[in-house]
């Protein structure tokens, strides 16, 4: 494995290089969050207790305002909160503390890159987040305060019910058939040929069009497999250049933190971040989640402006963070603008 990492490290090592990521669920599955289609442990092996016509139906608009209760049971294991950061986003992170880090695209709603302290303005949740929550009638914003009151509330069997019609209220995480974030579609457009490296990991690239990624970038990009499979573009539209390593994300990070000379950084980020999550785990909501990852922000922004000149690109360190807070804030009182919510006229997201 040390061998197939050596084009990774030599350009890392070379630096000023810009590296995108390309995640899935895999790099979760450390943190004790199952994947969808692992084999024996996947979500959708393990769905047969909620009597669903095909496992995918759980994340199906037409099925959700039919019976919106399998989706809630599984929201309720899955939501935010509960899991820590693999050393795979600890990895990310130190990417971003390195200024290597352009742009991080994952497919997973677990928001354990914000956990691990990476910035909103690098992440792109291309399949949405738990942050917001609208009816799914009249669109109308609901909190997540009043939404996990509701997922509490047995007189309602557990369903968010909107205030103002009565309709179902779900997260705005992206269903099969609903289109994906605008962000996502703007910086794939603005900046994928720009990229320099790009590391896929933990993702069957099943999904469309997150699936289309890796294959949009230059022919000049770096571009590195990381998963328990060889899947996608890497299969069907290899390049000379791939570079694949089958095996445990988490391994392959610290191998990786080794090769780069990184390990004293590396792991006291991780002793660090994991001490503070375990003295905040207790009922950890999105909200709390929220306002760690701006404390992690206000003290990446500290250690920043402590070392170094700022960036000289559109991420000035105090708009991330007051975008951050503004993200808590109006998770917690503010109502969001329908016009946020994603019904755009962009592709939506299919399987193949
Ligand atoms: P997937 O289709 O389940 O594929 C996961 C891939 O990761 C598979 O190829 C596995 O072999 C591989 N894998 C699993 N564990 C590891 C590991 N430790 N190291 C290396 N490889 C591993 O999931 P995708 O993300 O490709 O599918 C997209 C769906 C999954 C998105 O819509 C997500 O919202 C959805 N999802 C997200 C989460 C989450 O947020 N953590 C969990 C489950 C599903």
């Amino acid at each position: 494995m040390e061998e197939a990492l050596q084009p990774l490290v030599e350009r890392l090592k070379k630096g000023n290089v810009k590296i995108s990521l390309m995640t899935g669920a895999g790099i979760s599955t450390g943190a004790g969050i199952p994947d969808f289609r692992s084999p024996k442990t996947g979500l959708y092996h393990n769905l047969a207790r909620l009597n669903l016509p095909h496992p995918e139906a759980v994340f199906e608009i037409n099925y959700f305002r039919e019976n919106p209760h399998a989706f809630y049971t599984l929201a309720d294991e899955l939501y935010p909160g509960r899991f820590l950061p693999t050393k795979f986003h600890f990895l990310i992170r130190l990417l971003q503390d390195k200024k290597l880090l352009r742009r991080a695209y994952t497919q997973n709603i677990d928001a354990l890159e914000r956990l691990s302290g990476v910035l909103d303005d690098y992440i792109v949740e291309a399949h949405g987040s738990f942050a917001r929550n609208h009816c799914i009638d009249c669109h109308k914003p609901m909190s997540i305060a009043d939404l996990r009151k509701d997922m509490k509330d047995k007189s309602l069997k557990g369903i968010p019910t909107c205030r103002h019609c009565k309709g179902y209220v779900k997260p705005d995480i992206v269903f099969f058939g609903e289109s994906l974030p605008r962000r996502f579609f703007d910086l794939w457009e603005e900046e994928i040929e720009e990229y320099d490296v790009a590391i896929v990991a933990g993702t069957s690239l099943t999904v469309f069009p997150f699936a289309m990624l890796p294959s949009e970038v230059s022919k000049d990009c770096l571009r590195v497999l990381i998963n328990k499979d060889k899947c996608g573009t890497f299969e069907t539209d290899p390049r000379d250049s791939d570079v694949v390593i089958q095996d445990e994300c988490d391994k392959v990070a610290e191998l990786l933190v080794d090769l780069l000379g990184w390990r004293d950084e590396f792991d006291q980020l991780v002793e660090e971040a994991t001490k503070k999550h375990k003295e905040n785990r207790l009922g950890l909501g999105l909200d709390e989640t929220q306002a760690l990852s701006e404390k992690l922000a206000k003290e990446i922004e500290q250690d920043i402006q402590a070392n170094t000149e700022p960036r000289d690109e559109e991420n000035d360190i105090s708009d991330i963070v007051d975008e951050i807070n503004e993200l808590v804030i109006s998770s917690e009182s503010k109502p969001s603008k329908d016009s946020e919510s994603n019904h755009d006229s962009e592709p939506e997201i299919t399987e193949e």
